[in-house]
């Protein structure tokens, strides 16, 4: 079974926690401990990307030091397509859809598709829209940001990335994010659609999590949660429990 299909079948069952490692934000050695950690307190799985990455041997170290200390899959979450790594298991295909350049639309994933070929690692198609505020990834991305209310725009684009054929649909309010995406939105969009949805951003604690499960959210990421964290096994094991409900 390839690990997409794996995924909307586990999430299909359970919601499902997946734990962001920026490499540009800790050393190898920690995101591995990180995973480990994650791993421990019940994540499903390791994405690794950044909008302010330098260069593809960040990721490679950092993809290698998660492989080593963690049982769990690595997804990459690339900005580009000098951020591939070969020790992944799988990369998200992703476009962003409501970015005004192309790169991110499609013309970096032309560059990068033959990596993908040769290297075997599986790429999991992927629709990526961010809403307001956006943070980094809305600056870098240059993206023309869905209003947090406009429940219509988002929903046309989760409609519009499964009828292009995406496997998956991503609601993203930026990393850092104040608040998280409203759970109307998330509703709305999760009604609307049947492939798996997943939501990140701004989600930081146990009763945003659950609440962002509960609204719909198939797959609830964390990633600024696992930064900065003295307990962070039990930070975490109570957000996935609280994503699990
Ligand atoms: C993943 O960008 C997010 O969608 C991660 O956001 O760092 O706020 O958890 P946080």
């Amino acid at each position: 079974m390839s690990l997409a299909e794996d995924i909307a079948k586990k999430s299909n069952k359970k919601k499902l926690h997946f734990s962001l490692l920026d490499p540009d934000k800790q050393k190898p050695e920690i995101a591995g401990f990180i995973a480990k950690t994650a791993e421990e307190a019940g994540s499903s799985a390791v994405m690794v990307g950044g909008s302010t990455l330098v260069s593809q041997e960040q990721v490679d170290k950092t993809v290698k030091a998660i492989k080593k200390h963690s049982n769990l899959p690595v997804i990459l979450f690339p900005s580009g397509a000098k951020f591939l790594s070969k020790y992944a298991d799988a990369v998200f295909f992703m476009s962003l859809l409501n970015s005004r350049n192309l790169g991110y639309v499609i013309r970096e994933h032309v560059k990068g598709a033959p990596f993908v070929k040769y290297s075997g690692i599986e790429p999991i198609s992927m629709g990526y829209v961010i809403i307001e505020p956006g943070m980094t990834a809305g600056k870098v991305g240059e993206v023309d940001l869905i209003k947090k209310d406009d429940i219509e725009t988002a929903v046309g684009y989760a409609l519009a990335a499964q009828y292009l054929g995406m496997n998956f649909f991503y609601l993203e309010a930026g990393s850092g994010a104040p608040k998280p995406v409203s759970s109307k939105m998330i509703t709305e969009v999760k009604k609307s659609i049947d492939i798996p949805l997943i939501v990140g951003g701004g989600i930081r604690g146990p009763k945003t999590a659950g609440e962002t499960a509960k609204a719909g959210a198939d797959v609830v990421v964390t990633g600024t949660k696992l930064e900065k964290e003295k307990n962070l096994k039990k930070a975490l094991s109570d957000i996935i429990k609280s994503i699990e409900g």
